[in-house]
């Protein structure tokens, strides 16, 4: 069985980070090992959250696996606390990534213009560092924009801006990276791409649905991350993360007894597994 390390917070309620990339990569058929950074109440979102920092616990976890000779076929990295935090995540790298092992990272820090609650623009200019180590790295425009210190042009940005970011997240060393939440010039929803070892890019958008909701980015990221370590490629996992995040944004806008907080992305699961050509 493929093994994944995913290393972000657990929000006890959200549905975000560790509690829905432990659902998605397992119904993927991966054995999905966490780290939990911290443990809060609710996601950042609520107002009056807990917040149990776990920054001291992460290196003896990383002995304890290193001693026991543990691998992975990818290490996923969401919502980080602290800048300690990212520098310990690059031990991580250093620690279990072996030939085979696929680095993805997603910057969680902001979204529509804004820095989550707790972080600043030291924090992102440092998230750089970590994309840069990354094999693929998948922010939203918002945290494109924190890491390179530039103006938010908005959600929706043209596609010749969100090229120009991603050119200039390459210049920052990140290999691979990935906007996603980009509304496309034909007015479809998806992510637009820079492989930057083939000076290319890449995109994809699926029929906007005229609804925002938290925790999405961490849908989309697991869903990809389960799909390529299922063997897909890049372009082909990207578009299956697309295809099922915007299924569970659909289903949470039509559903009457929707929560405010996040998506519906559990009664999405067959499709996603449908996706994978698993079912
Ligand atoms: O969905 C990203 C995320 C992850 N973890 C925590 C958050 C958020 C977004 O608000 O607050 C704790």
């Amino acid at each position: 069985m493929k093994r994944v390390a995913s290393i972000q917070d657990i929000s006890c309620i959200g549905k975000c980070s560790l509690t829905v990339a432990l659902p998605i990569i397992s119904a993927a058929g991966i054995e999905t090992s966490i780290v939990p950074t911290a443990v809060l109440s609710t996601h950042t979102q609520f107002s009056g959250f807990t917040f149990r920092d776990l920054t001291d616990d992460m290196e003896p976890i990383r002995d304890h696996w290193v001693k026991e000779g543990f691998k992975f076929d990818a290490i996923y990295t969401g919502y980080l606390g602290s800048l300690r935090q990212i520098e310990i995540v690059k031990s991580y790298f250093k620690s279990f990534a072996g030939e085979g092992t696929v680095k993805i990272v997603d910057p969680a820090m902001a979204d529509n213009g804004n820095l989550y609650v707790g972080f600043d623009s030291a924090f992102a200019k440092e998230m750089t560092s970590l994309c840069a180590e990354s094999d693929i790295a998948l922010p939203n425009i918002s945290e494109a924009v924190f890491m390179l210190g530039e103006d938010y042009p908005g959600e929706d940005a043209s596609e010749n801006i969100t090229k120009e970011l991603l050119k200039k997240l390459a210049e920052k060393g990140v290999r691979f990276p990935v906007i996603t939440g980009v509304t496309l010039s034909d007015g479809t929803f998806g992510f637009i791409g820079f492989d930057s070892a083939k000076n290319e890019f890449i995109s994809y958008g699926t029929e906007k649905v005229p609804y925002k909701s938290h925790g999405t980015g961490d849908v989309y990221a697991s869903a990809f991350t389960g799909a390529l370590v299922n063997g897909k490629s890049i372009y082909d996992a990207l578009v299956i993360a697309a295809d099922y995040t915007a299924a569970c944004i659909r289903n949470t806008y039509n559903d009457p007894d929707k929560v405010n907080y996040a998506v519906n992305f559990e009664l999405e699961l067959p499709y996603y597994l449908k996706l994978l050509g698993k079912i």
